[in-house]
Order: C-alpha cells, then sequence, then structure tokens
C-alpha cells in the first residue's frame, strides 16, 4: 500500500469498479501517446514541448510500434463561450493594463474532442498513454481517455505525469482511466507495454508506480525513480517545425532531476535530486544538432 501523503488511496469510487484489462495478443503492439489540448486564458510555446512523454517513448520503442500525438499544437485556439471561469473575465479585458490583459478570452488551445477520437480511431493503437502535467488541466486529460474508450472499447488507457502521480485514485475512479503512473514513467510503462503483452497478470503488481483498479480497490504503488537519467529523449517522435518561438524552433534539455531545495508551499513529487554527467548532456547536445535541418537555428 502506498505510503505518500499525496496518494488518493482512500478515495471512494463513485461507481463500481471492475479488473484493468489486458490485452488479447502478443506480437506487435501499437502505443499512441497523447499530450492533451488545454483550456486556459492563455498559452505560450515554451510551455507546449512534451518532454516527459519523449523520455517515455525513448523506453517503449524498444517493444512497441510508438506513435506520439501531440494534441495541444497544430490547431489554431478557439474561443469558448460557456466556461466555468467568468468571474476572470474583467482581469484579461482587451485595451486594460493588468499583467494578464496580454490575453483577453477563454480558449481551447488544440484538437477538439471529436478530433482526438478520429486520430485515435486512424491510429487504433492497443494503448492510449496520455501526459498529464497540471491538475488545472485534469478535464482535457481525461477527454483523451474518453475519446480512446469511445473508439474502442479495447483500448487500454494510461495516464502518467505530475497530475496522476499526486492523485491516483482521483483518476482511476474515471470509468475510462485503466492504469495511472506515477514518479517518472520510462520503466514503468515499459514494463506494463511488457506485461500486458505477454498477458502477465501477476507481473503487473511487481511495477513500481503503477496503479490500477482491482475489484472494488485500487492497487496503489510508490512514485518511480529512474535509476539511470542519461537515456536520451526521443525527439524523432515529434515535428520539430511545431515547436517555435516565434520563428525559431526550441526545445528543451533536462539535465537533472528532482529539485535540492524543500519549499513550504511546493507539492513536488518525492523524487531525489540526481544530476547527469556532462559527457550524456553534451552527447545530447551534439544529437540535437545533427537532428536539425540547420543546427544554428535551434
Ligand atoms: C519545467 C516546468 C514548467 C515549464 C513548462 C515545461 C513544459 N514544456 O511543459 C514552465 C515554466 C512553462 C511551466 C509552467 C507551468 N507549470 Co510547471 N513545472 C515545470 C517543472 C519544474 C519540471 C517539469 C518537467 O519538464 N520535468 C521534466 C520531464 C521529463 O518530466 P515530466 O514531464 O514530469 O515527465 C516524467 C513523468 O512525469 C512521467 N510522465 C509524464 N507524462 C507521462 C505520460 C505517461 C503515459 C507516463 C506513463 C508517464 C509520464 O514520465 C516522465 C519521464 O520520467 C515541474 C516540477 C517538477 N520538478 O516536475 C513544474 C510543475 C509541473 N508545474 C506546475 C505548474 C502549476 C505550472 C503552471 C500551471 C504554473 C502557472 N501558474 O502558470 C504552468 C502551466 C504549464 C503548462 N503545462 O501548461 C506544477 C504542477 C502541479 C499540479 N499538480 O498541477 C509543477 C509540478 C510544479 C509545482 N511543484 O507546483 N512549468
Ligand atoms: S518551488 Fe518546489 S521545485 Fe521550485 S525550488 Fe522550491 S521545492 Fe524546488
Amino acid at each position: 500500500m502506498c505510503q505518500s501523503e499525496f496518494c488518493g488511496s482512500f478515495i471512494a469510487p463513485p461507481f463500481p469498479l471492475s479488473f484493468a484489462p489486458l490485452f488479447h495478443y502478443s506480437d506487435s503492439t501499437k502505443v499512441l501517446l497523447v499530450q492533451p489540448p488545454i483550456e486556459d486564458f492563455y498559452d505560450t510555446s515554451i510551455r507546449t514541448y512534451p518532454l516527459g512523454l519523449l523520455y517515455v517513448a525513448a523506453r517503449a520503442e524498444d517493444i512497441a510500434d510508438v506513435v506520439l500525438l501531440d494534441a495541444r499544437t497544430g490547431r489554431k485556439p478557439e474561443r469558448l463561450q460557456e466556461h466555468e471561469f467568468h468571474e476572470l473575465d474583467p482581469f484579461y479585458k482587451e485595451r486594460i493594463y493588468t499583467p494578464f490583459s496580454f490575453f483577453s478570452h477563454y480558449r481551447r488551445f488544440g484538437l477538439t474532442f471529436t478530433e482526438i477520437r478520429k486520430a485515435v480511431e486512424k491510429e487504433m493503437p492497443d494503448l492510449v498513454a496520455v501526459s498529464s502535467m497540471c491538475s488545472a488541466y485534469e478535464k482535457q486529460a481525461l477527454e483523451v481517455a474518453m475519446a480512446a474508450k469511445e473508439a474502442s472499447r479495447e483500448i487500454v488507457t494510461v495516464m502518467g505525469g505530475i497530475h496522476p502521480t499526486l492523485f491516483p485514485g482521483r483518476l482511476l475512479s474515471h470509468r475510462d482511466v485503466d492504469y495511472c503512473v506515477r514518479g517518472e514513467g520510462e520503466t514503468p510503462f515499459f514494463e506494463l507495454v511488457s506485461a500486458l503483452s505477454r498477458g502477465d497478470i501477476q507481473a503487473k503488481r511487481q511495477i513500481r508506480g503503477l496503479c490500477f483498479k482491482e475489484g472494488e480497490r485500487f492497487h496503489l504503488s510508490d512514485p518511480n525513480v529512474e535509476s539511470d537519467i542519461n537515456l536520451l529523449p526521443g525527439r524523432q517522435f515529434l515535428d520539430a517545425d511545431r515547436y517555435r518561438i516565434r520563428k525559431k524552433r526550441y526545445t528543451f534539455f533536462l539535465t537533472s532531476r528532482g529539485c535540492p531545495f524543500s519549499c513550504g508551499f511546493c507539492g513536488k513529487p518525492p523524487v531525489p535530486y540526481r544530476r547527469r554527467s556532462i559527457g550524456s548532456i553534451a552527447g545530447e547536445y551534439r544529437r540535437v544538432r545533427g537532428l536539425t535541418h540547420r543546427g544554428d537555428r535551434l
């Protein structure tokens, strides 16, 4: 049983729980990794780079056919008339100066529910894995799981990222979420895909970080901490042209994990602070320059 103070292990589910499903095959497994859209008064390009998913993809590609769908970029933001935050409208008015007035309307940034469902139907993966970084965007992350199940009830859904790390029980209470991964996701996700492909029910219980429904209860696990943080993210899964600040392409580098500080207000997941080796960072930098058409534009 999980000991974390953040864990939602005792949330009573609002409907009878079932057992998390298994795959019905064992040959080639197809995985669709999804960055969900968000709804907010604003978004900025620096927020959209889905680095966590690229790390998960880098491990999963060894045992699965991996496709990444960034449902947050590639579409013009759409203004939403109906939303839950109308009391904030006065702060986001055009032509008055407040720190928020660069952004004037509540919008959806990314694909619609129907577009996501169609994207899932096009790929028809065995498993849809959703990155859920911020609790405030839970609704849009859950929409991806719902769209996947609408495309086919056979598709297995997995949520990973900071939000499910903090509230696994809350997300597992949702009918369309089969698994949650807590903490760093590379190894638990790899092991989950491997266990499901083999149909090995017992193996699931041994995977650190993996949470799932088990009859009337949740199986919950402490957050996973990766032992090798020199793994390079799978940037080749992205269309690099989509990630630009003004006209220039950008990318993210992760040179350490965890945080050396302990600010009282911070809900940071309990993972220790670790630094990558200089050699591996330099190697990644050289590789990224090689990936770009013109390294000097990065
Ligand atoms: C860098 C960062 C940012 C960058 C954005 C980077 C980006 N491109 O998204 C900036 C500065 C823009 C930013 C902004 C904000 N951030 Co911020 N940010 C961080 C920070 C410091 C690191 C995140 C990161 O990139 N980690 C590195 C990557 C590789 O790790 P990762 O994404 O977590 O992915 C790993 C696992 O989570 C997991 N995983 C992730 N996705 C998936 C999916 C699957 C299927 C699986 C299996 C696993 C998995 O595996 C990955 C590899 O190990 C975290 C704190 C932290 N230390 O985690 C806060 C944090 C995520 N941010 C937070 C917040 C609140 C915000 C803002 C809302 C702040 C604000 N008020 O505007 C905005 C919203 C941004 C947004 N996403 O829309 C909170 C979220 C808390 C919560 N419960 O909601 C955090 C946890 C900080 C905190 N302690 O409060 N942020
Ligand atoms: S707010 Fe959290 S992540 Fe940021 S320095 Fe403090 S403890 Fe570290």
